[in-house]
């Protein structure tokens, strides 16, 4: 297991250096076998490092609310953790709480199986505004903003000095410096994840919006342009597809870009070998960064759970806010800090002194867009517009027929032909 020094800051120990040592897993392990009332909280964190961190919080919150506890259960990736809910609510058996997108939110509502978080001691203050305004439906909060991500650009230094190359600032120069690069070295300098992920900053960057007149569209004409600019450097390898596993995994020398989530941040600087660089998306024009894809969730708390759980849940999420709690877990972590308050904190100062790369998560959220918050969208997102866009740069199908089949069966599937 990868010790995480600053884990300290929660008050719990790093991690386990040896077997005698205690993680904050056991740790909350052992709070919860005293506890009266355990609520349950299942998250979509299968990294050791991002669960440690979660682990750690749980912790340094279940020593100040003796007799009750939160425990955080891992269900895989945020995909199985979405599928075992949708299961839970069938066979009437859900956690006090889980991370959820807003389409997830959305779905679950559409299920009335969330509870109104304000109704039961959630006080959503100085949380950033477009995070909760995200997680409100019809005027009520249902989601505390609490893992929220932007995107990033990530760049080998020692690679744009070795071919004297600047740091691209707008998405003209980050295309002629990948195409330039990638020639010189004779390897592809931009990675990317075939995902509706990485299509996202670009689409959105030359000004796409995936509902126009209140109507999904995949297949916009700033679409068709947002993905044939993915084929065309794959064509010139100036790009290289990263079709499975993590880019940040996968690095070495060659590896020139990524523009990747924020939460990536820590995985990056442990893997890179090389001086990495971290600065906000290249934008449309100069002086204003790209926009990024918010992505990440928000805390939700079952209506069918026992109110003695609830009420712990809203107690944590009250905690995991605080200015302080919050500076903590998103430096450890990459996420843009839920409290607008948490760059005041010592601790936030304190890391971004040594880390001032970090300062670009903050920037970087000012530049920032949500996916629609249908409650298909997980479904359209996935099996439909990723689906297309791995066909098109698998070279099966051009930027256009991918999108147009996209819209077609998302239509479908919205009209209730395919569900
Ligand atoms: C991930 C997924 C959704 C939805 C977006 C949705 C469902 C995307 C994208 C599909 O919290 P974020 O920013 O980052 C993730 C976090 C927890 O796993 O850590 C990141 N990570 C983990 C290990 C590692 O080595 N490197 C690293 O970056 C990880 O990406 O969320 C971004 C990636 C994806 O999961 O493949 O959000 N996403 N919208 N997933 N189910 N539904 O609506």
């Amino acid at each position: 297991m990868k010790k995480i020094a600053i884990l300290g800051a929660f008050g719990v120990v790093a991690a386990a250096t040896s077997w005698a040592q205690q993680t904050p897993a056991d740790l909350v392990k052992a709070q919860c076998a005293k506890a009266s009332t355990v609520a349950e909280f299942w998250h979509g964190f299968r990294d050791a490092a991002q669960q440690n961190v979660l682990n750690a919080l749980a912790a340094e919150f279940n020593k100040t609310n003796q007799g009750t506890c939160v425990l955080p259960i891992g269900q895989g990736g945020y995909g199985d953790l979405s599928t075992k809910i949708k299961a839970g609510f069938a066979a009437g058996k859900v956690p006090a709480m889980a991370q959820a997108f807003e389409n997830n939110i959305a779905l679950y509502l559409e299920a009335d199986k969330l509870t109104d978080l304000k109704s039961i001691g959630v006080r959503p203050q100085y949380l950033q505004k477009r995070f909760v305004d995200a997680a409100t439906f019809k005027g009520v909060l249902y989601g505390m903003p609490f893992n929220k991500s932007i995107q990033l650009m990530y760049f080998n230094k020692d690679l744009l000095k070795k071919y004297n190359a600047k740091v691209p600032a707008t998405l003209e120069e980050f295309t002629q410096t990948v195409r330039d690069i990638s020639k010189a070295q004779n390897a592809p300098a931009f990675w990317f994840q075939p995902t509706a992920s990485t299509f996202a900053p670009i689409f959105l960057t030359l000004g796409g919006d995936y509902e126009v007149g209140g109507k999904l569209q995949l297949n916009s004409p700033i679409a068709v342009r947002a993905l044939q600019w993915f084929l065309d450097l794959t064509k010139e390898k100036a790009a290289r597809p990263i079709t499975s596993g993590f880019i940040n995994s996968q690095l070495n020398d060659t590896f020139g870009f990524a523009l990747d989530t924020s939460a990536g941040m820590p995985f990056y600087k442990n893997a890179a070998k090389f001086n990495l660089g971290i600065n906000t998306l290249p934008g449309a024009k100069r002086g204003v960064p790209g926009t990024a894809l918010i992505q990440g969730t928000n805390l939700v708390v079952f209506s069918d759970a026992p109110k003695a759980q609830q009420a712990v849940a809203a107690k944590f999420m009250n905690f995991a806010t605080q200015p302080r709690n919050s500076a903590i877990f998103a430096t450890q972590t990459g996420y843009v800090p839920s409290s607008d308050l948490a760059q005041e904190t010592a601790e936030y100062k304190t890391f971004v002194k040594a880390n001032p790369d970090f300062d670009n998560v903050i920037k970087q959220a000012r530049f920032a867009d949500f996916e629609p918050r249908l409650s298909d969208w997980e479904a359209i997102r996935f099996n439909i517009l990723e689906a297309g866009i791995k066909e098109a740069v698998a070279g099966k199908v051009s930027a256009k027929e991918a999108l147009d089949k996209a819209q077609k069966q998302a239509e479908d599937l919205l009209s209730g032909r395919t569900k």
